[in-house]
């Protein structure tokens, strides 16, 4: 194959990876943070379901992720649903932490396709390093719904995912 073949070939090919990369979905703004510690998870929403405005987020709150706490959005209403969590968790000074915030939900609001926002909340992270922890986000629009929420198989490339689930990776403590 001639040079100027293959430099076109890889040219369409990087482009393909970019324009995917582009056209991204809903995912965390840090995709990787130390295992334990205290985390603002920034949701990225780069467009709305299939040009319709999103009007509501919904976020589960990853299992172990305690002391949640939301950030209010202008223009738009905040609640949350409280709950039991899988596993209690040690908290400060040895206190068991059984319950907490386990769903947030922005709603009222309406973004456009054509911009971009953020969804924050802050906790604790999971004392797991290694792990890979997802926050699945149902995206609500005027018209259709997108259910970022797949999880890979062990040993599954999460680039095959159709919608993927945000995630981040826990690292050691240094
Ligand atoms: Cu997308």
């Amino acid at each position: 194959m001639s040079l100027t073949i293959r430099a076109v070939a890889f040219a369409t090919a990087a482009l393909a990876v970019v324009a995917t990369a582009a056209h991204a979905h809903v995912t965390l703004e840090q995709q990787q943070a130390v295992a334990g510690s205290t985390y603002k998870a920034v949701l990225r929403v780069p467009h709305g379901c299939e040009g319709s405005p999103t009007v509501r987020l919904r976020v589960q709150v990853p299992d172990g992720m305690v002391n949640v706490k939301p950030q209010p959005k202008p223009g738009w209403e905040l609640s949350t649903v409280r709950g039991k969590l899988a596993t209690p968790v040690s908290g400060d000074h040895g206190a068991q932490i059984t319950e907490g915030v386990r769903e947030i939900v922005w709603s009222g609001g309406r973004l456009l396709d054509e911009h971009y926002d953020e969804f924050a909340f802050r906790g604790a992270l999971p004392n797991k390093p290694g792990a890979v922890v997802h926050v699945p986000v149902v995206q609500e629009c005027e018209k259709g719904v997108e259910r970022w929420i797949e999880i890979p198989a062990a040993g599954q490339n999460p680039g095959s995912l159709k919608f993927p689930a945000p995630s981040l990776r826990l690292t050691p403590r240094p």
